[in-house]
């Protein structure tokens, strides 16, 4: 149920929405739908007009929306726009607040737009926010609650709140981009699970991505993950207290940890055991620290142990985040395309002992050096693509000068996957991992990490048919 006479004073003038994507549409149709005044401007006018094809709102281009500035009440933002776009650069100097997908949908809701406000548990962190998100949601759905999981997932929160069937629990997994323009955003539980080098040519330092991400720890409940050194320092520097901690190690008071292969909850109970720390997936340390975070959270909400292993004991990985493509002649091959940045493939390499390992794409702005450097006596061979591929062969050079190297210049997608399938087929031998862990985004080639994972496990799978076929 929705009541648009609870409408915020400024969303009650013209809003304008930044970007025609993804967001900008639901943000669009969420507006329209609650009665606002809605123009969407967006520099590519054929994504303008794919969207007031579907949702009947004003358009224009963002020269003639700075030109409006003044005609407008507030600014609502798709997360991708950098701050030092033209169009909210000159909103921030004419004294318009700017704000994002997440901070109008949380703003709507605690003014009662939905009905009774929902329950937000909002995850953020480098790596591991879909697999957690969606481990909390089953915890939560376990334990009796109606819940969803929504955001950076592929759910826009928006979506949820104006379903018919209404959930009362959005367990929402948060970008950066999506913090940054969240300024008063105060979720009911808040998660941080680790802080590494990421979208630092967007934020313009690690500090700045840091800071965004943090902004989930301003509500009532406030968990980090407890072994990650530079998390645990920057939580201190800005003295933000009463927080949950989890770790790999037996937990002290205040924490969630593993005590003999048991999850141990000693934050909201006194040391009970929660579920069984193995057999979980995914598989690995990752996957442990990824239902150590999610069942914190679920302990905040008063989720009973029982239900937390339920949950775990069906979960399933999602998608491009780990698994077993093939498996032939003694050579397994590995889709770890979610892995898009360095801290990303640095758990995904660290599962294997000879690796030929394909890499590369957009770096954003992260230093590889020290990935390569770390694992290098397992890197058997490196298979290299993507436009940042120069600085990808030169810490190949420096820190693996053993590996064997073959690059691909080719930007197209499915040429230069087969070219460096082909080679990862004559360079393995029986006991090597041929693991695709870019440690970069995908964007300059693909349409989106899962094209990549899908295109390495077609040309594996079309290689090994044929082979089959030869030899039949
Ligand atoms: N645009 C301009 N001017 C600008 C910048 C953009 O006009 O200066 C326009 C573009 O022409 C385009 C639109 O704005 O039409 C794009 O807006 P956007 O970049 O915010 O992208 P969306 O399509 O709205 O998708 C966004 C997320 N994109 C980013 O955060 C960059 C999607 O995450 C997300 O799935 C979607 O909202 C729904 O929530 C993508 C992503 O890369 C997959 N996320 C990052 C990641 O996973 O690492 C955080």
């Amino acid at each position: 149920m929705t009541s648009s006479t609870n409408l915020p004073e400024k969303l009650q003038g013209r809003i304008l929405v930044a970007g025609a994507g993804v967001s900008g549409l639901s943000i669009a149709r969420m507006l329209s739908e609650l009665g606002c005044t809605v123009v969407v401007a967006d520099d590519n006018e054929t994504a303008r007009h794919i969207l007031i094809e579907v949702v009947d709102v004003t358009d224009m281009s963002t020269a003639q929306a700075r030109e409006e500035l003044d005609t407008f009440s507030i600014v609502v933002t798709s997360p991708g726009w950098r701050p030092t776009s033209p169009l909210l650069v000159d909103a921030f100097s004419q004294g318009l607040e700017v704000i994002g997908d997440v901070e109008l949908a949380w703003r709507l809701d605690q003014a009662g737009v939905f009905g009774d406000p929902h329950t937000w548990l909002a995850v953020t962190g480098t790596n591991g926010k879909t697999t957690t998100t969606s481990m909390l949601a089953s915890m939560m759905s376990e334990g009796g609650f109606r819940a969803k999981a929504v955001g950076n997932i592929g759910i826009p929160v928006s979506e949820a709140l104006m379903a018919k069937d209404r959930v009362d629990v959005l367990v929402a997994e948060l970008s950066s981009f999506q913090l940054h323009w969240a300024p008063t955003f105060t979720p009911d539980a808040g998660l941080v699970l680790n802080l590494a080098e990421d979208h630092i040519d967007w934020h313009g330092s690690m500090r700045e991505y840091a800071l965004a991400k943090l902004k989930v720890l301003t509500g009532p409940v406030k968990v980090i993950g407890a072994d990650d050194a530079y998390l645990v320092e920057l939580v201190t520097e800005l003295g933000i207290e009463g927080l949950t901690g989890f770790t790999m190690s037996e937990p002290k008071a205040g924490q969630l940890g593993v005590v003999e292969g048991e999850i141990v909850d000693k934050a909201f109970s006194d040391a009970l055991a929660l579920a069984s720390a193995d057999g979980i997936n995914p598989a690995g340390p990752a996957g442990v620290l990824d239902a150590l975070a999610a069942a914190a959270v679920a302990r905040s909400q008063g989720v009973e142990p029982e239900a937390i292993a339920r949950a775990l004991a069906s979960f399933e990985v999602a998608g491009h985040r780990g698994q077993v493509v093939a498996d032939i002649d003694g050579v397994q091959f590995v889709d770890n395309s979610k892995a898009t940045n360095p801290h990303a493939a640095d758990s995904a390499l660290a599962g294997h002992d000879s690796v030929i390992w394909v890499v590369g794409g957009q770096l954003k702005g992260a230093d590889i050096d020290p990935l390569v450097k770390q694992h290098s006596a397992r890197i058997k061979a490196a298979l290299v693509l993507g436009v940042d591929r120069e600085e990808i062969v030169s810490a190949l050079d420096a820190h693996a000068p053993h590996a064997a190297v073959v690059v691909t210049d080719s930007t197209d997608p499915v040429a230069a996957m087969d070219e460096l399938v082909a080679a990862a087929f004559r360079l393995s031998a029986p006991g090597d991992t041929v693991l695709l862990a870019p440690a970069a985004a995908s964007l300059d080639m693909f349409k989106g990490m899962g094209q990549r994972g899908d295109l390495f496990a077609h040309s594996i799978l079309g290689t090994i048919k044929g082979h089959t076929e030869e030899k039949g």
